[in-house]
């Protein structure tokens, strides 16, 4: 990355949570809220939207390699996928905040991923008309995923032991916010606005190429089936893996010998780490909390 030292990221204190906005949130991801919120969305932008560790970086690199996997090849091998596709709220010491780095995109469309629950993003994406793809895990594996991702994050909040991180899931003391009204507040947003493509990460990991193609029709984008198969392939989790690109192994804030980026990219990985109690008591409370919603999430395939 030119004009920046990363590895300079490798000294960043861990970062406390904090009520913001009616969430938590640490100051990683607040610190340049006012030029978020003031962000100057286009009408052909593309925001990907996730929960934290839904699958965000797969849906990124289809996208990457779906608009210009053929027209810019040199990206593919000199940039990493999290400076292709700005992280928005972002503001990180040492390299550009998310807004800048998103408003000096060159491409068009600009891919654009962000964490935010739907109530903080910002408003020119609707007033715009921008496209969002918003991509849901189902409650169980992010849990997972999200312990493993901030105990090799110093970016992150120390999660604690699994216990004690599972609890505070639960009671959605973690970095933005609960997931229940993550998934089920986009869920709700697609009733009065049309432009979001709602995908589950397990239909991802039951058929990538089927979802390649409903991207595509929602894209609107013809892309040619040998191209679709070939984009198949790349983002296979062993592809993604080995790439180094994809991988996250340039970040200097992820310690891979704790947990690497790409770890499992299972659905049921869940029944490896909570116990049998754990499990009763997260089914109960997720009764509750999504009794009044039509969304449905599967934790086998
Ligand atoms: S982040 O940090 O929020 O942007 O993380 P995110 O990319 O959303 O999620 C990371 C998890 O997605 C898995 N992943 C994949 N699974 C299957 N196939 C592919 N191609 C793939 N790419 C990423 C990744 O392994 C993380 O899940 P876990 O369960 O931890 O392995």
């Amino acid at each position: 990355m030119e004009g920046f030292d990363i590895s300079a990221l490798k000294q960043i204190p861990r970062p406390e949570l904090f009520e913001f906005e009616g969430i938590s949130m640490t100051h990683y991801f607040t610190d340049n809220w006012e030029n978020v919120q003031n962000f100057k969305a286009r009408p052909d932008d593309i925001l990907i939207a996730t929960y934290p560790k839904a699958g965000t970086t797969w849906v990124s690199y289809i996208l990457d390699l779906l608009y210009f996997g053929n027209t810019a090849p040199e990206r593919q091998t000199s940039l990493p996928i999290y400076m292709r596709v700005p992280f928005l709220e972002t503001a990180f010491p040492v390299i550009p905040a998310g807004v800048k780095l998103a408003d000096n995109l060159p491409t068009t469309p600009r891919l654009i991923k962000t964490h935010l629950p739907v109530q903080l993003v910002p408003k020119s994406f609707w007033e715009q008309n921008s496209r969002v793809v918003y991509v849901a895990r189902n409650a169980k594996d992010n849990a997972v995923s999200y312990f493993h991702f901030d105990k090799m994050n110093i970016g992150q909040p120390e999660p604690g032991d699994w216990s004690t991180f599972l609890k505070n899931y639960i009671d959605g003391k973690n970095v933005f916010g609960p997931w229940y009204d993550h998934v089920c507040g986009y869920w709700e947003k697609k009733k009065t606005y049309s432009n979001i493509h709602y995908i589950f990460f397990e239909d991802m990991v039951e058929d990538t190429g089927r979802e390649v193609e409903r991207l595509c029709s929602f894209l609107g984008l013809s892309t040619p089936s040998e191209e679709k198969e070939r984009i198949t392939k790349s983002v296979h989790f062993d592809s993604m893996k080995q790439n180094n690109m994809t991988n996250y192994s340039t970040n200097p804030v992820m310690d891979f010998k704790i947990s690497p980026f790409m770890r499992k990219g299972k659905v049921g990985d869940w029944k490896n780490h909570f116990t049998v109690a754990q499990n009763e008591q997260f089914d109960e409370h997720y009764k509750q909390k999504m009794k009044n919603t039509t969304l449905q999430f599967r934790t086998d395939i």
